[in-house]
């Protein structure tokens, strides 16, 4: 159908009927949302006015009969003829004008806005009634409009007046909304939001509504601190200072406050222009990339992670952490799908110079927080390790369970637990001994390289890591931590069979560790053994005599006094034969196994943390202490 257009259709279509033609594109729906919006866009107004230092209080009062009043203290709409059209007044332009906000106050008057940053015309637009009243040039000006932002009459000057200031008192159209009538709640969230975002603007709600009439003020000197202390409050804070900063140019203003908690979540609340960019946008990003260098470096710098160490993710620093990323600026670009991420990329820059800045100076003033944001985040990424950990040993599992035994294991041919032994032996001549000497029908040999790892600070996780740990996992075949089975271990006996020197000594502390850590269900049935190959040989003729240790050699030499006797001392376990090896170590029959008890292995774990952990002190002190013992630290 072709349309032609007449004089007054042009005139209508300047005017506000878009508005009701299509209500959805102007304050987004015309469900409760909508609804909402109508009293967002004048509160907007006000903001803005307090925004310029013009406006210290909004009052919001729903009215009984079902109207809403806003009421703010700012310079008050102009009241002067319009420039362009003498005969209305600049009020009533601003009041049926689409976009009219911007003509007055310069370039950018609006810096806070409405879904599109309609103001004030989109209200009267869809509205049954709206009353205006202003308060400026020592006069009180009144005009009604009705139907959709038609004026009754014009401006007009009803007294004097030493005040300043707006009201908009509206009555949603009931033949455009769904439904009309406010829900306090969802005002009132809102509302605080504007309240903790502009300190010291004090707005007051009022719902006359119901019976009795309920009243709430908010006013926060400390402004999105005590946001952040808000949204903090129901949780257990890191410690009780806000970090806070704030950087103001000519064109922009960033604000952000943050406050750790000792949960475990993320909670980053960005706005711009008063407007909460849930889809993120550049000035988060500046945030937390800003976020993230300052505490890296300030962790390296003082210690709490180490120079070499990988660097903490941003999720690890944000975890636990409460913030407000304000920004203020000209024009704002809403982008994404539900227009709520910042689309200005200066932003981003700007509040990353910020951050980086003032952040790095705080931790700078603050050590003993600083100290506590670092130890969190380290504690973070820990647990961030081992879930990724544990993620890669449920995804092996399959492999560790398979029945394919690794090709270093010299099986026994029973199947049975009970009778089966695995002998866990360390250096491959030893091993090709312990294969010679062996009952093949009971006795399982694993050979694991001289050092299984360099042991130096070897932590849990690296162990897990280790291939020559994962080939014992495979081999003994109940898996492993939590997901242990007992019904599957293959072998009821394991016996860790090592050189009696400081090498042997450091793998069976760790094979202990592994065992008390990994798998203590087998320590505490009696299954871990420790092989005890003699230390020395002492031949008497043709005699040979195996000695275990210093006290026995000497207790054979006072009881052969006189005799010739020749002390030979192993060095490892690669210099006996086979079948010294099998009579003495190994047979059943003739050799001795000492059984671990669960306090054994505890004592190794002790060891092993002692002598791989961080804790140097720790580390000198216990070496000191046992520096005699032999079962530690051999000669
Ligand atoms: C246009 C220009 C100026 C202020 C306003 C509108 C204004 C609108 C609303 C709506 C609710 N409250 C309001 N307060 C102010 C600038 C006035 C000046 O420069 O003096």
């Amino acid at each position: 159908m072709t349309t032609t257009y007449k004089a007054k259709d042009i005139t209508v279509l300047k005017g506000l009927e878009p508005v009701r033609e299509r209500p959805g594109m102007y304050v987004g729906s015309t469900g409760i949302s909508g609804l909402h919006h109508l009293v967002y866009e004048v509160v907007d107004n006000a903001v803005d006015e307090a925004m310029a230092g013009e406006a210290t209080r909004i009052d919001v009062t729903l009215l009984a009969d079902g109207g809403c009043r806003v009421i703010d203290n700012g310079r008050g709409i102009p009241v002067d003829p319009h420039p362009e059209d003498k005969k209305k007044s600049a009020a009533e332009i601003v009041l049926t004008t689409l976009h009219a906000g911007g003509k007055f106050g310069g370039e950018g008057y609006k810096i806070s806005g409405g879904l599109h940053g309609v103001g004030v015309s989109v209200v009267n637009a869809l509205s049954a009634k709206l009353e205006l009243e202003i308060h400026r040039d020592g006069g009180k000006w009144t005009q009604t409009y009705k139907n959709g932002g038609a004026p009754t009459a014009r401006l007009k000057k009803v007294g004097p007046s030493r005040k300043h200031g707006t009201t908009v008192t509206f009555w949603p159209d009931a033949t455009i909304f769904e439904e009309t009538e406010f829900r306090a709640q969802t005002l009132i969230e809102r509302l605080r939001e504007m309240a903790f975002l502009n300190r010291g603007l004090e707005i007051r709600f009022r719902d006359e509504r119901p019976d009795p009439v309920f009243e709430q003020t908010f006013k926060f000197s400390g402004g999105i601190s005590d946001f952040v202390r808000h949204l903090n409050a129901s949780k257990e804070p890191l410690f009780k200072r806000v970090v806070a900063f704030a950087d103001t140019g000519a064109e922009y203003e960033v604000d952000i406050a943050m406050q750790w908690n000792a949960g475990f979540y993320e909670g980053i609340h960005s706005f711009a222009n008063n407007i909460a960019t849930t889809e993120g946008g550049m000035h988060e990003e500046g945030f937390k990339k800003a976020l993230t260098n300052v505490l890296n470096r300030y962790a390296k710098a003082k210690g709490g992670v180490k120079e070499k160490d990988e660097n903490l993710l941003g999720e690890d620093i944000r975890e636990g952490l409460t913030a407000i990323v304000s920004v203020k600026l000209r024009n704002p670009q809403f982008e994404g799908q539900t227009k709520a991420k910042l689309g200005n990329t200066e932003m981003r820059s700007l509040v990353e110079k910020a951050t980086n800045e003032k952040l790095a100076e705080w931790l700078e003033e603050h050590p003993s927080e600083g100290r506590q944001i670092v130890q969190k985040s380290t504690q973070a990424a820990r647990a961030r390790l081992a879930a990724r950990q544990a993620r890669d040993l449920t995804r092996r599992k399959s492999l560790l369970e398979s029945a394919a035994m690794p090709g270093k294991l010299a099986d026994c041919s029973s199947k049975d637990p009970s009778e089966s032994e695995l002998f866990i032996v360390e250096g491959d001549s030893a091993g090709g001994s312990a294969k010679r000497a062996r009952d093949p029908r009971t006795q399982a040999i694993l050979p694991i390289r001289g050092k299984i790892l360099n042991v130096e600070r070897a932590r849990m996780d690296k162990m897990l890591k280790n291939e020559e740990i994962q080939t014992l996992v495979q081999a003994i075949g109940g898996g492993i931590g939590d997901e242990f089975d007992g019904a599957k271990v293959r072998y009821h006996r394991i016996v860790i069979m090592v050189d009696a020197d400081v090498d042997g000594s450091h793998i069976r502390t760790l094979l202990l560790t592994f065992f008390y850590r990994q798998l203590p269900e087998l320590v505490r049935y009696g299954c871990i053994y420790l092989a005890q190959p003699p230390l020395f040989r002492a031949d008497l003729g043709k005699e040979r005599h195996y000695l275990k240790d210093e006290a026995a050699l000497r207790r054979f030499q006072s009881e052969h006094e006189g005799r010739n006797v020749e002390v030979n001392r192993f060095k490892g376990l690669g210099e006996m034969d086979w079948e010294e090896l099998g009579t003495t170590t190994m047979n059943a029959d003739t050799r001795t196994l000492l059984r671990v008890s669960a306090e054994d292995a505890a004592i190794a774990d002790e060891i092993f943390s002692t002598l791989m952990g961080d804790d140097v002190e720790m580390r000198r002190n216990f070496i000191q202490q046992n520096a005699k013992d032999v079962r530690f630290i051999d000669a």
